[in-house]
């Protein structure tokens, strides 16, 4: 097999595409791709400051190698969720990666705010780990990236999590999630930073190979919470149909795209943020935002446990 490009001996084949590419030019494959999404998207230009959303995965970490090698300004923001030792190594592969591209990384802790890790959080306010995790991870990385004078969030969704998500909501019809849906999500208030995702052109394998040719070390296990997702099996179904019918994933999201107005015209008052929290001062649809909505929660909860145990 060889390089489609170039004639060398080709490392890697890329059905979806009809071509077989060697190292190099894969590399420079990856990069075009998504020099691609963020020029036919208008994700943001060399004069933005961009925080990637970094959790210590392949797609966060090869985001941030990739825009770095694009020559574009960036910083890492990394969350400790406190899920025990997946937290902790996540971290320090965040953490690793920064020091070896010389660049910088935030690091938050969960436990800062609620005195306690997600899984502790979402057993005290009955509500589901991933959901409760979402509200807070997507809270503390918007506030952080303005803090820290960033002006657009760029996040590692990939072709396979895009299509996936994609299809799950439409075998729903969850109307409300297509209107939000897309590669861009603009910024609605001041303190709502843009947020982004240059990777929707590549797939979950096309990262992988390029993470394992660059010597990018992420890292393998997944959250402990993530497992039987109904994501995962979307995505497994739509891999049979790539199988069957290569480059239709990448069809089916770029014709979601094109076609997106339609559900964004159904909701057109829903991106407005009529409100700042009373508390932390970030936008909110109420008057006290979800966050500190929850943070109250988990505080009072916290606290009558203290004394119980203590009289
Ligand atoms: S939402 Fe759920 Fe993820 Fe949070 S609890 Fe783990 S699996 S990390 S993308
Ligand atoms: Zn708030």
């Amino acid at each position: 097999m060889k390089c489609k490009i170039c004639g060398r001996p080709a490392v890697i084949k890329l059905p979806a595409h009809n071509i077989a590419l060697c190292e190099k030019c894969f590399e420079e494959f990856v990069l075009r791709r998504v020099k691609n999404a963020i020029k036919t998207y208008k994700m943001f230009t060399k004069d933005d400051k961009v925080a990637v959303a970094v959790s210590g995965g392949k797609d966060s970490l090869a985001l941030w190698d990739i825009l770095t090698r694009l020559g574009y300004e960036t910083g890492g923001i990394h969350i400790h969720l406190g899920i025990g030792k997946y937290s902790d190594e996540s971290l320090q592969k965040a953490e690793n990666f920064a020091k070896k591209i010389n660049s910088e990384l935030t690091v938050i802790y969960v436990r800062d705010f609620f005195g306690t890790g997600i899984p502790e959080i979402a057993k005290i306010t009955k509500r589901k780990t991933c959901s409760v995790c979402g509200t807070i991870k997507r809270y503390l990385m918007n506030r952080f990236a303005y803090e820290k004078g960033y002006t657009v969030l760029a996040t590692g969704h990939n072709l396979d999590d895009e299509a996936s998500t994609l299809l799950g909501n439409l075998l729903y019809w969850k109307d409300l999630y297509l209107a939000r849906k897309g590669p861009v999500l603009p910024s609605t208030h001041p303190k709502l930073i843009r947020k982004v995702k240059p990777l929707v052109f590549l797939t979950e394998r096309e990262i992988a190979a390029y993470t394992i040719l660059r010597g990018i070390d992420y890292i393998y296990e997944e959250c402990p919470h993530a497992a039987g997702a109904t994501s995962i099996f979307h995505k497994h179904v739509l891999n049979e149909i790539e199988n069957y019918s290569p480059g239709t994933k990448l069809h089916f999201l770029k014709g979601f795209y094109e076609r997106k107005n339609i559900f964004a015209r159904l909701y057109p008052e829903e991106t407005k943020m009529q409100h700042e929290c009373k508390e932390c001062g970030y936008p909110s649809s109420g008057e006290i935002c979800g966050f500190c909505k929850l943070r109250r929660r988990v505080k009072e909860k916290l606290e009558n446990g203290r004394e119980t145990t203590t009289a």
